[in-house]
């Protein structure tokens, strides 16, 4: 099936943190791709990747990024497509400035920023998810079901000593 989301990251060490948002999209059955492309290490590969996204059947790209991480942005300003950037939890500044990079874009290009680490690869896959909904309702019950089972394990498990 063509994927409808594409998960990039920097670097194969940011895989850790950006496996979450692809076992995200599979719990959810929504179909995605991973690949690893650097703003730094392979532009050309960036401005191939974010042109041909649109032609080829994405409709979000999920972007990963620690450090001076300007992927996310680089993509956003090579395609229409909305951008969701991860910022990966560096080992010197603990995601800061990964965070700082991605966020702070000029007015005109614009990133959907998500938290540092895990829980922003879990997100940006939810919100990804969210985006496709509108356009493929029949990935919503999923998204629906998964909403709930947080609201149900939340309700069922209400003393934190029994947990
Ligand atoms: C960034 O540099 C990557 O997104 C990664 O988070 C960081 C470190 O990359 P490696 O040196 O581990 O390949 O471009």
């Amino acid at each position: 099936m063509t994927a409808l989301i594409g998960i990039i990251m920097g670097s194969t060490s940011d895989w850790e943190t950006m496996q979450h948002a692809a076992q995200t999209l599979e719990h959810l059955d929504i179909p995605h791709e991973v690949e690893v492309v650097s703003a730094h290490r392979t532009p050309d590969k960036l401005f191939k990747y974010a042109e041909d996204a649109e032609s080829k059947g994405l409709e979000v790209i999920i972007a990963g990024a620690g450090g001076a991480a300007h992927l996310p942005g680089m993509t956003a300003a090579k395609t229409a497509l909305p951008v969701l950037g991860v910022p990966v939890q560096s080992k010197a500044l603990n995601g800061m400035d990964s965070l700082l990079s991605i966020v702070q874009m000029p007015a005109g290009i614009p990133v959907g920023t998500l938290a540092i680490g895990k829980a922003g690869a879990i997100n940006a896959a939810l919100l990804a998810a969210a985006i496709i909904s509108n356009k493929h309702p029949q990935y919503r019950p999923a998204l629906d079901i998964y909403r709930q089972q947080q609201t149900d394990n939340v309700t069922a498990n209400p003393d934190p000593r029994q947990v």
